[in-house]
């Protein structure tokens, strides 16, 4: 019987705990978006140390393990091959884990801190345009894809090298929790994760939705109503969910490498028809300013803000620790989509392509597309920044692409690879619901229940935007990141203790790539039973 496969207590208790939450929120909007902000002030201004540190400490441990012997297991067997190509594996990360956000953000975060500056420096000076173009780089730089790839080590590690079929992370820190898991305290650490993942989906849609309106709006001239929003998010769904149905290899695969293409397209354009001499410049310099300030940008919590008279800025709440958060509620997700691609690969090379991939993709989205963006503004061609404060983000992200040449291709394009970044992240979200709620996966999760989960992604959302708007979503990642920081330690530690164990008792200790025989993991995966 197929419905034995499912996992019913973490299905029904994922269902409960976002209908628990929704329900009221949609009952009552305005309170509900008062106490939802409060609850953020609370998490973001009390705990915000911890997220910071989540971090450096996720950088710092996974350096360590891919230059220690850890690194050199292979995922897999002893002699096979990759599953993916590098390229397409990238891609797949780089789609699977970045969605439509990366296009909002690129092209317009520098004109945020370029009015809002960190570390107390003068808006809109000199000094404030160099942090302008640094910091998006570095909230999507290595410390966030660090966060992103520590999941992985456990996931990977136990699907792979110990062979267990079960993709849960309840599963990756049995190693820690040992046989506690298979009771409700597995359930509450999957349940969490699924909560925290839909969080980071709706904060997702709700910054997504309203630029793909924009771009809709600017290419057929419909006006933007809820009416067309809710036909945008019926639309992103239906995509991914067709993808998700037609399963990793064909959906997912086909949508990533379009993905690739057009963004390599866009990215081209922009840099070969804009301004290619200030951006690689700009670009440049801000990698500089990234690493002699690496450390400052990772701690700095402003902690004299509102004392002695200073005026507080409220700048690592709205931005580092949000992101953290952000990059947090996605992590075991995105962990446990590149465990699944990753077979054939060693830890080291999954942990160094992620970071180091996914960095160089974040650069050269938030390097070209932001730099044409501040280049408007600084030559006077558009006041980007003017145009923000009165028509909103999406409105200003639209008029910048309206500066380059062919902006009736360019906006099309631009909006089409929205909608395709977004059904990208969604279709592996839906994949990894469904595999988290089922007991096995052999394969791939059941077909219906891929789908349930694609429908259950966006239903929420779209019937949040109904009652209330969609602003006290676009936050939600901060509080349902919480829990899951304290799972991101469970299952680093659980790492490192299976395998070490397994390492010990392997004869090619010293080998540079080390083969995992799976008779030898026996004796001490029992000794967690
Ligand atoms: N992150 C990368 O909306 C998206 O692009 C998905 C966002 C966590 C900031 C991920």
């Amino acid at each position: 019987m197929k419905s034995k496969l499912i996992d019913w207590p973490t299905f029904i208790g994922a269902l409960f705990l976002i209908l628990a939450v929704s329900i009221p929120l949609m009952l009552f909007p305005d309170s509900g978006a008062v106490i939802v902000d409060m609850a953020n002030n609370f998490m973001t201004e009390k705990f915000g140390a911890l997220y910071l540190l989540v971090g450096l400490a996720a950088f710092f441990f996974l350096l360590f393990v891919a230059f220690s012997k850890n690194g050199n297991v292979k995922l897999g067997n002893k002699h096979e091959k990759k599953e993916f190509g590098t390229i397409s594996w990238a891609a797949m990360l780089f789609a699977a884990g970045i969605g439509s956000s990366i296009l909002y953000w690129a092209m317009i975060e520098w004109a945020y801190y370029y009015q809002g500056p960190p570390f107390g420096i003068t808006p809109e000076s000199k000094e404030a345009i160099s942090w302008s173009t640094s910091y998006g780089i570095f909230h999507w730089g290595p410390l966030a894809w660090a966060i992103y790839t520590l999941p992985a080590l456990p996931i990977a590690y136990f699907y792979y090298v110990r062979k267990t079929p079960v993709l849960k992370i309840s599963e990756a820190v049995r190693p820690v929790l040992g046989n506690k898991i298979d009771g409700p305290l597995g359930v509450i650490i999957d349940v969490l994760f699924m909560f925290g993942l839909m969080g980071g989906a709706g904060t997702t849609l709700a910054l997504g939705t309203p630029m793909i309106a924009e771009g809709i709006h600017d290419i057929t001239g419909i006006p933007i109503t809820l009416g067309l929003k809710t036909i945008i998010m019926l639309l992103c769904t239906t995509i991914f969910a067709i993808s998700a149905y037609s399963g990793l290899r064909r959906g997912i695969k086909f949508l990533s490498d379009i993905n690739l293409w057009l963004a390599l397209f866009l990215l081209v354009f922009v840099v070969v028809l804009g301004p290619t001499v200030f951006i690689s410049r700009t670009t440049f310099t801000s990698i500089g300013i990234i690493l002699d300030n690496f450390f400052s940008m990772a701690t700095w919590l402003e902690p004299f803000g509102d004392l002695a008279g200073f005026k507080k800025t409220g700048f690592p709440e709205s931005w580092t620790i949000f992101y953290w958060a952000w990059w947090v509620v996605y992590a075991p997700f995105v962990g446990l989509f590149v465990a699944r691609i990753s077979r054939g690969r060693t830890i080291r090379e999954m942990i160094l392509g992620t970071m180091i991939y996914g960095t160089i993709g974040s650069v050269l989205f938030f390097g070209i597309l932001g730099n044409f963006g501040l280049y408007l503004q600084l030559t006077g061609n558009l006041d980007v920044i003017g145009f923000m404060n009165e028509h909103g983000a999406p409105a200003a992200i639209i008029a910048i692409l309206h500066e380059l040449p062919l902006a009736q291709l360019i906006v099309p394009i631009f909006t089409i690879l929205a909608i395709i970044f977004l059904a990208t992240t969604f279709d592996s979200s839906s994949y990894i619901l469904a595999s988290v709620v089922q007991k096995e996966v052999q394969s791939e999760p059941l077909r219906w229940n891929r789908l349930f989960w694609a429908f259950t992604l966006c239903l929420l959302p779209l019937v949040l935007m109904f009652l209330g708007d969609l602003e006290t979503l676009q936050t939600a990642s901060i509080v349902a990141g919480f829990p899951v920081i304290f799972i991101m330690l469970l299952l680093a530690w659980s790492f490192i203790k299976a395998s070490n164990d397994d390492i010990r008792a392997s004869k090619d200790y010293e080998s540079p790539v080390i083969y995992i025989d799976q008779k030898n993991t026996k004796k001490s995966y029992e000794r967690y039973d």
